[in-house]
């Protein structure tokens, strides 16, 4: 029996210098996760000791112009919300200054990456330098900027607006046969000193240049925009009326507001004047369908999958390509019938 009582003392002594001698250990795992790393990194996150924190980007969107735009917005909301991806949006509304405020405020705030969709191509330089400066890499999305040092930017994300001005071009020498008499196009454009506003002029005009009946009668700018499309477009209906043979818009939404001014001008959007238009909306497709548009040039927003992995291969010290550009067609009334129930915006 006192054998056994020794036994018995001695394994409870044994037992309870077991557990003290675990004590701090387990102590000190529990500080460890809840202590705050040195200045200037995050704690880990709650209740996940080993998970790295979630990677900041910092967007900078030019504005909530177009349809275009806000699907191209909520295209990078909706892929950061996919890829756990911290996103801090602002919006410029068109403001080039608004888009240098919000960029020093996310250096300020140590954003591991940070996205700028362009309102404009120039006047970037001094701001892509402060960035620079600060550590954090640059990605470019939807339009370019103009600048001499490459090393300002890791990539740029967006389409080929040239070649979309090249498309419109075709199509325009396939549709207007050649005539011994001038047939007369108008052309809106988006935004002054944007860069699809100047591809797709550019691109256009490189095209048509070939045919001496195909003649410019106007063009003016009209921001992207279904008001402007229209009060621009009754201002050529005004000046020229039917010599208008075509109508070269660079969005969707200024075409729309150009066939409200031609409908109220008493002729046939589609037939007495072809439409040619870029991005590929719904709205746009359905008026394909109608008649009303002759040919819509496809420009993509969904433009979040691909930042998104851009912004993950960059996290991961991996190199990547200075263009990344989004693969498009072209939209007539004959495709757009299967193509309109599918289009997200
Ligand atoms: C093109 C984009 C243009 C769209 C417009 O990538 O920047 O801006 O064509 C939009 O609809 O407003």
């Amino acid at each position: 029996m006192k054998n056994r009582f020794n036994l018995v003392t001695v394994l409870f002594l044994c037992l309870i210098g077991v557990l003290t001698a675990c004590e701090p250990a387990a102590q000190q795992m529990v500080s460890q996760a809840n202590e705050p790393k040195e200045a200037g990194l995050q704690p880990l996150a709650e209740g996940s000791p080993n998970e790295p924190m979630p990677i900041v980007l910092g967007f900078s969107q030019l504005g909530t112009e177009s349809t275009w735009r806000l699907a191209n917005t909520r295209s990078i909301q909706d892929a950061a919300n996919e890829a756990g991806i911290t996103l801090l949006y602002e919006n410029a509304e068109q403001s080039q200054e608004k888009q240098f405020e919000a960029i020093r405020s996310f250096i300020k705030q140590k954003v591991d990456v940070i996205a700028i969709a362009p309102v404009i191509e120039q006047g970037w330089e001094s701001i892509l330098l402060e960035v620079k400066q600060a550590g954090i890499p640059v990605i470019i999305v939807d339009r370019m900027v103009e600048m001499s040092d490459s090393s300002l930017y890791v990539t740029f994300i967006g389409s080929d607006f040239y070649e979309e001005g090249r498309k419109a071009g075709k199509y325009v020498k396939d549709k207007l046969t050649e005539s011994s008499k001038p047939l007369g196009i108008v052309e809106l454009k988006g935004t002054e000193g944007s860069t699809p506003s100047i591809g797709r002029g550019n691109g256009f005009r490189e095209v048509i240049q070939a045919r001496k009946d195909l003649v410019m009668l106007e063009s003016a700018y009209a921001d992207f925009t279904p008001r402007q499309g229209k009060e621009v477009m009754k201002k050529y209906l005004q000046a020229h009326g039917g010599d208008i043979r075509l109508v070269f818009s660079h969005n969707d939404d200024m075409a729309i507001g150009a066939i409200d001014a031609i409908e109220e001008y008493g002729l046939e959007p589609g037939k007495d004047i072809i439409m040619v238009s870029v991005d590929g909306t719904r709205q746009a497709l359905e008026k394909l369908i109608e008649g009303k548009l002759n040919l819509v040039v496809e420009c993509s927003p969904l433009l979040g999958p691909n930042l998104m992995q851009a912004v993950k291969e960059i996290m991961e010290g991996r190199s990547l390509p200075k263009r990344i550009v989004t693969p498009e067609t072209v939209f007539t009334e004959v495709t757009a019938v299967d193509e309109v129930e599918n289009r997200p915006y």
